[in-house]
C-alpha cells in the first residue's frame, strides 16, 4: 500500500510535462476481442501515439502524439459506433503508460 502511493506520487510529479490523454469510461466491453477492436479503431487515428484498454476498470485510454490534439468527438464517436456506451469523457495528464503502471500497482 504504501509502496502504491509513493509509486502514484511519483507518476504524478512525471506528469507534470506531460502528455495528453483522452481517458473515456466505457460499459459494455466485456472480452479481449471488444478491446482489441477498440485499440485498432482507435489506433488508426492520426493523432493517436498510444491506445490503452482496461476491461476491469472500464477505462479506454487514447494518448495524444506530441504536440497534437485528439479529437475528443471523434473518439467518443469511434467508441460509440463500435457499439459500446461510453459514459464518461476526461482528459488527464497522465500517459497510456503511467495508467497502465498505475492500474497495475492497484492490484
Ligand atoms: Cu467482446
Amino acid at each position: 500500500m504504501r509502496n502504491a502511493l509513493i509509486l502514484a506520487a511519483g507518476l504524478l510529479a512525471l506528469s507534470a510535462q506531460a502528455a495528453t490523454t483522452t481517458k473515456l469510461t466505457v460499459n459494455g466491453m466485456v472480452c479481449a476481442f471488444c478491446a482489441q477492436g477498440i485499440e485498432k479503431k482507435l489506433s488508426a487515428m492520426p493523432q493517436t501515439r498510444a491506445v490503452y484498454v482496461n476491461l476491469g476498470d472500464k477505462i479506454v485510454a487514447v494518448e495524444a502524439k506530441e504536440g497534437q490534439t485528439l479529437d475528443v468527438d471523434k473518439v467518443r464517436a469511434e467508441v460509440k459506433d463500435a457499439g459500446y456506451d461510453v459514459v464518461k469523457v476526461e482528459t488527464v495528464g497522465e500517459s497510456v503508460d503511467q495508467l497502465r503502471a498505475a492500474a497495475k500497482a492497484r492490484k
